[in-house]
């Protein structure tokens, strides 16, 4: 796909480095609004693209959106903000700053056989794009900075067998870049801009790799060339993901409330004997019928001791009577996830000492969400979390009375071996790079999910205990007055549990 390095940097651009540079260097000036080409969206609007469009998807994208939920002025938001934190960087003054964003390739499972597609987030996220193997690059020096997108050109032969693509010439109208190139461009392009400006900083992931070709052709590009640093813009691109926008909430809402009502359902449906795989076909079918695209995670259905594993995905035992089931499950909604997990007994009335174990966890869970009104950090929930849980778990003789306080935490601690939050959005587990110790803001999507898990061999607990494991997950998002929570349509109060677990019984 690319020519090679060395064909690049021997490119005469008096022939069309000169041309290229004039067009997409960082001294283009600063678009902010878009042009009359771009605004009219004419041509655009009856072409078939390489994704949905109003045309050929009413029943999925709005006019003026690019994705569903997200308009082009999003888009070019997403972008101006990124470039703007990106030029407050203390080592970016009078620098050119090259960020490079590339598009998830397909992967194989075997020969032809792709997986289904899932698009880089952080791409999707500033360019729109839903196809694979694109690159987006942004530009910038001072104020003012560029963006071009390269897509893969269109090709009769190709999309006769995978559908069509956007093509170079849609890409500027449908994705609102000040440019579009072919990809089989991108090396040259890249080439001739570090030339230019050998102080330049590439912005670009190199840990993480996304297109094997053009990760190697783009650190072989840089090691050829001098005084080009390589910085990667992973926690800035989080930085801008991390806060939520009203659009994005209206998804992630949507996203929660099919989540919801598909676990509800499962509840509803479920009843010893069926297989724990039965259960996730439940809840698989009931998230793609009410719109969601897929699963947003290998989901954990998980009954008796499974529910001790904490990954369990196997989820092909039979589930007993008198088991507890354990499902943790979410969809992606127009490229936005759900997390939830509930837990409840498949008979439809939970043992004394079920019981005693789901009310200390969901009590937990709920102190968890009222202290969110103070606005604290990920990880010092966390240890609140474990003060709570340490007390309750005394109290209910899970944990002995007589120890220090510092040991509490730590039996607690083993209860719940797990994080009791993370950031979610696009990504499950969002913005990674986020360090989990900032103070949460509002506009931050989070999840709240403690559990207790009584390992069959553990000594110190009674042995009626042993085997149960118990986790309650909600979604919130954090306002300014604390937390609203997405998934509370989904029931989690004793009552309402046993209440649906029971429909299904003696069917
Ligand atoms: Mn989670």
């Amino acid at each position: 796909m690319f020519n090679s390095i060395k064909h690049s940097l021997k490119y005469n651009p008096s022939k069309f480095g000169y041309q290229l540079l004039a067009q997409f260097s960082a001294e283009t000036t600063v678009k902010s609004d878009p042009t009359p080409r771009e605004c009219s969206r004419k041509s655009f609007s009856h072409a078939i693209c390489g994704q949905p469009t109003p045309l050929t998807h009413p029943h999925l994208i709005k006019h003026g959106e690019v994705v569903p939920g997200i308009s082009l002025q999003e888009l070019r938001r997403r972008r101006s903000k990124l470039v703007e934190n990106i030029t407050q960087e203390k080592h970016a003054k009078d620098r050119q700053q090259i960020v490079v964003i590339p598009a998830s390739s397909k992967v194989y499972m075997s020969d032809k056989i792709p997986y289904v597609f899932r698009q880089n987030t952080d791409f999707l996220y500033f360019s729109g794009c839903q196809e694979p193997d694109s690159v987006l690059v942004l530009t910038c020096k001072e104020d003012k900075f560029s963006s071009v997108l390269f897509v893969r050109p269109k090709d009769q032969h190709s999309e006769l067998w995978d559908g069509p693509r956007t093509g170079v010439e849609m890409a500027t109208e449908m994705f609102g870049t000040d440019h579009a190139l072919p990809v089989t461009q991108f090396e040259q392009f890249l080439a001739l801009l570090l030339q230019k400006d050998e102080k330049s900083i590439v912005w670009y992931d190199h840990a993480d790799i996304v297109q094997p070709i053009l990760h190697k052709k783009l650190c072989q590009l840089i090691k050829l060339t001098d005084n080009q640093i390589f910085a990667s813009p992973k926690t800035l691109f989080h930085q801008v993901r991390l806060i939520k926008s009203a659009c994005e909430i209206d998804l992630m809402r949507k996203s929660c409330e099919i989540a919801s009502e598909a676990i509800r359902k499962t509840i509803q449906s479920s009843k010893s004997g069926m297989s724990e795989h039965q259960l996730f076909a439940t809840v698989d079918y009931e998230c793609r019928m009410n719109g969601a695209e897929y699963l947003a995670y290998p989901p954990v259905v998980a009954a008796g001791k499974n529910t001790n594993i904490i990954h369990y995905i196997s989820n092909n035992q039979i589930i007993q009577n008198g088991d507890l089931v354990l499902m943790d499950a979410g969809c992606e909604y127009h490229g936005y996830s759900s997390d939830i997990t509930r837990t409840w007994p498949i008979s439809g009335k939970f043992t004394p000492e079920q019981k005693v174990l789901y009310e200390v966890v969901l009590d937990v869970q709920k102190d968890l969400i009222d202290s969110l009104k103070a606005l604290p950090s990920l990880d010092k929930t966390f240890r609140y979390m474990c003060v709570l849980l340490g007390k309750k778990l005394q109290d209910v003789g899970l944990i002995p009375t007589n120890i220090s306080e510092d040991k509490v935490l730590a039996a607690a601690y083993t209860y719940c071996p797990h994080h009791v939050s993370h950031y979610l959005g696009m990504d499950v587990h969002d913005t990674g790079n986020i360090s989990r110790s900032i103070q949460i803001q509002p506009g931050m999507i989070i999840t709240m999910e403690p559990g207790v898990y009584v390992s069959p061999n553990n000594p110190y607990a009674p042995p009626h205990f042993h085997g149960l494991g118990i986790r309650i997950e909600d979604d919130i998002l954090v306002t300014e007055n604390g937390a609203e929570v997405l998934t509370k349509n989904c029931p989690k109060e004793v009552t309402e549990i046993q209440a649906l677990a029971s429909q299904n019984q003696g069917c």
